[in-house]
């Protein structure tokens, strides 16, 4: 596996003046369609400015420190501070992803193949847990669309179903019978076509660490963090809505959509605020987070408290 070289490492603080810069000239927090309409002028190392979406706050980068030692990673553990230890040894090298179901060219995707073909750039995005609690990360990854346009879905792919390693040798969490391992997640495929949603592969200009689902995970914005998983071995192109790991365990509480919604609860909590790791007190949950404008279409005439 290459390793990025130091010279390409963005530390924190560069990231931090480059996000104050970017607010200093209101590329962010300024509404979707500013930055839509902004984008192809911006100079190339600020480029990597995440759609802000209609937020009126300011969003700080959640610190690297934070994004790496508060996890949900339930194949290691569900206690979030103690994923990055049990994790430390988890082997991402070799790693391959089998691309294939219902597609025309079906195929073995090593990390060096993925990183030569499809050029990881930066996309800073919020992210929301299902829990209310949430971070803003500066990922790197590239629009899934891109892989999915190289194995050409067939007329009949509807879905794409994606699945997590299951390593009973190196995952102890998933001794917990509770969940019906393996962690699977699901998107229609207009969603998953959709500019937004990336296969990362680092954050904060490294390669992912374990606890943050290396070696390749999903990242989707706009719906709770569950829909983002982790350390992916298979990707298939499917027919029929895959059910999900958290759609087993709890049908009545995990739709498969998972759209962040400030209006339509959990059963058991409100889903309308939520808390910033790093930050103090808690800010309004934004419709899809934020990015209505970019995916509002793909829900036209849904009933969303039915679909959640
Ligand atoms: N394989 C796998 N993927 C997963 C999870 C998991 O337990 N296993 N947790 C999900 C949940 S609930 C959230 S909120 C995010 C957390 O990502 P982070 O730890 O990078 O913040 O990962 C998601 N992906
Ligand atoms: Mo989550």
């Amino acid at each position: 596996m290459k390793k990025i070289p130091s010279s390409e490492i963005t530390p924190e603080h560069i990231y931090r003046s480059r996000r104050s810069f970017l607010k200093s000239l209101g590329f962010i927090g300024a509404g979707a369609a500013v930055l839509a309409a902004c984008q192809g002028q911006l100079p190339e190392d600020t480029s990597s400015a995440a759609p802000a979406g209609g937020s009126t706050q300011a969003d700080q980068l959640t610190s690297y420190e934070d994004v790496v030692s508060y996890n949900n990673y339930y194949e290691f553990t569900t206690n979030k501070t103690g994923v990055a230890r049990l994790a430390e040894n988890f082997q991402t090298d070799p790693w391959k992803v089998e691309v294939g179901g219902l597609v025309n060219n079906p195929g073995t995707y090593d990390l060096d193949r993925i990183r030569s073909e499809f050029q990881p750039e930066e996309r800073i995005y919020r992210m929301r847990c299902v829990e209310g609690w949430s971070m803003v990360i500066p990922w790197l990854g590239f629009p899934i669309s891109k892989l999915l346009e190289q194995v050409e879905p067939t007329s009949d792919a509807k879905y794409v179903r994606f699945e997590t390693l299951y390593d009973p040798e190196q995952m102890p969490g998933v001794s917990n019978s509770y969940f019906p391992w393996p962690y699977v997640e699901g998107l229609r495929l207009d969603e998953a076509m959709n500019d937004l949603a990336i296969l990362s592969t680092g954050l904060y200009g490294k390669e992912l660490l374990p606890q943050s689902g290396a070696p390749i995970r999903l990242v989707v914005p706009w719906k709770y963090g569950f829909k983002s998983i982790k350390s992916i071995v298979r990707i298939d192109l499917v027919s029929e809505m895959p059910v999900s790991l958290w759609m087993a365990a709890g049908p009545s509480e995990y739709g498969f959509y998972a759209n962040v919604n400030p209006k339509v609860d959990h059963p058991r909590w409100s889903q309308a605020t939520e808390r910033r790791i790093g930050e103090s007190g808690r800010i309004p949950t934004e419709m899809f987070n934020g990015y209505e404008e970019e995916v509002a279409a793909l829900y036209e005439g849904m009933d969303l408290a039915v679909n959640f």
